[in-house]
């Protein structure tokens, strides 16, 4: 995959940029936010008693007030040349660009990011506004589309700023009024980012932000009658849980991206150095909070015994901690609830290594990165989103059953393959029902434009995000054409 570009103007590595942001994130702190009656406080997950900011849920008794601006809103949004949307998306990702000492902060005190993770966000985030308007220029400007209308936009907790921004681009670009529900837990960056696009030029009848609870607010935007098309990501029983609301109402399209069960393969000829460098980064970046996360490590037997040992040394190494640290590698976890159910799962495991947390985690939503030891693929129970890597072992005539077992869950989102025989990576890739595979590299990469992201089953319904046919979903089709004679 090719390289991203800096596309947010924002280099860590230069001593200003990291001056800027650690002076930004200690003037957040210092600046105790003013309470809003009737809201909820939002603390950091590094430290539970610092407060970031308070969110005012939407009563559920304005969602069809909500539905009801937004129909209103839709004729005439359609009607705006698809260029001149796309002047506002890219106009509203410059202003992301110079907005960066509000946004970054956010995402590392609200959303427990690193800074390099908080980066990536930003970049993700402005990559999405530029490519959909891209697209809408390109393929939207020249023929009349129709537009859905009414868009329902619902996102995690674990990108806020890049998932969000790029549900809600895609809706826009294609001519839809979008009303957007962002995770509860990351509410204040959706907002901010709401804000930008609304001071980009997107009327605000046409962006809606409607914060608050999934079962509430969520299933309440996606019921009505006037929704006529929703985005969402994030677990599978939810995705499972729309599709069936939307499945009473005819053909309203749903784009989902859900979890993945996501292994890399390790045959023995592998470079072991590379091995463990790339699953590192695979299974904790991010605290193993990415959906396209390695969760199970596949080693070829022969190889076994000297990667888990590389492992165990190179584990040690990691610093976990305060994500606002530069040198620190891997933050908490979003939540109490997300770390108490972590813990509970790792008590009743096979721990082959366990990273101990320093005093910095104390007050925190932490959890240790562990390796856990299985037998079978069929040992995986669900997905385990966080910085949890299992290890199984195969042997090289067992490859094909090994393939067919990751089948066998259902899912299908990311694999990674290393080796150094052409013959056993294309045994792999033919067999594997992936939406997104990677070969002797790492496997957090998606690059907006490049290499779009999307998985198979219960991953997800496709269309690949950052992708050519994204927009195309978010337009009306035409009823199927049926030519002369071919009726009964
Ligand atoms: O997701 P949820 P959560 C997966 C991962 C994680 C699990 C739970 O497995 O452990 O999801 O995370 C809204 N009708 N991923 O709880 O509950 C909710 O408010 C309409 C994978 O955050 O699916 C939020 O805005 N909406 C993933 C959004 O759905 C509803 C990223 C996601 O919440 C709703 C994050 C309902 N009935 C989690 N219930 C990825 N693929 O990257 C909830 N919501």
């Amino acid at each position: 995959a090719p390289e991203r570009e800096n596309s947010a103007g924002t280099d860590l590595a230069s001593p200003p940029v990291r001056l800027a942001l650690e002076a930004a994130i200690r003037a957040g702190r210092a600046r105790a936010p003013q309470p809003l009656p009737g809201a909820r406080a939002v603390t950091n997950p590094a430290d539970r008693r610092e407060l970031v900011g308070w969110v005012r849920d939407t009563p559920p008794e304005a969602v069809p007030a909500a539905m009801a601006r937004a129909e209103a809103a839709a004729a005439g949004w359609a009607l705006v040349p698809a260029a001149e949307r796309a002047a506002m998306l890219e106009r509203a990702a410059a202003l992301f660009e110079a907005a960066r000492d509000t946004l970054l902060p956010l995402a590392i005190r609200e959303a427990g990011k690193t800074m390099g993770n908080a980066v990536g966000e930003l970049r993700e985030a402005v990559d999405f506004l530029r490519y959909y308007a891209a697209c809408a220029r390109r393929e939207l400007a020249a023929h009349r589309h129709v537009p859905l209308g009414p868009v329902v936009c619902i996102s995690p907790w674990n990108f806020p700023l890049a998932i969000f921004t790029g549900q809600v681009a895609a809706a826009l670009a294609a001519g839809n009024p979008v009303l957007a529900k962002p995770a509860e837990q990351t509410s204040l960056m959706a907002i901010e980012a709401v804000r930008l696009l609304h001071a980009a030029g997107i009327p605000e009848d046409v962006l809606q932000c409607l914060p608050g609870g999934g079962e509430t607010i969520g299933a309440a935007l996606v019921a009505d009658a006037r929704c006529r098309g929703v985005v969402f990501t994030g677990s599978t029983a939810v995705a499972r849980s729309i599709q069936r609301s939307l499945a009473r109402r005819g053909d309203i399209p749903l784009i989902a991206e859900t979890g993945g069960q996501n292994a890399m393969i390790v045959d023995s000829s592998a470079l072991a150095e590379q091995v463990v460098t790339d699953v590192l980064a695979s299974a904790f970046d991010s605290a193993g909070q990415r959906c396209s996360a390695l969760r199970v490590l596949c080693l070829q037997s022969d190889i076994a015994a000297r990667v888990v040992t590389m492992l165990q040394g190179a584990m040690r190494e990691l610093a976990v901690g305060d994500p606002a640290r530069i040198e620190t590698d891997i933050g908490p976890v979003i939540d109490a609830e997300a770390e108490t159910s972590l813990r509970a799962y790792l008590a009743g495991q096979r721990v082959l290594a366990s990273v101990p947390l320093g005093p910095a985690c104390m007050h925190g939503s932490f959890v240790p990165p562990s390796l856990i030891a299985i037998d079978h693929i069929a040992d995986l129970r669900g997905e385990v989103f966080g910085p949890v890597l299992h290890v199984l072992r195969f042997e090289r005539a067992g490859l094909d059953a090994l393939v067919d077992a990751l089948n066998a869950t259902g899912y299908g989102l990311t694999l990674g393959v290393q080796s150094r025989i052409d013959e056993t990576i294309d045994a792999v890739l033919s067999r594997a029902h992936v939406g997104n595979a990677y070969v002797n590299r790492n496997i957090i990469g998606a690059v907006v434009g490049a290499q779009p992201f999307g998985g198979e089953g219960l991953s997800g319904t496709g269309p690949k995000a950052g992708g050519p046919l994204y927009l195309h979903r978010l337009l009306r089709r035409a009823p199927a054409p049926v030519l002369a004679g071919e009726r009964d």
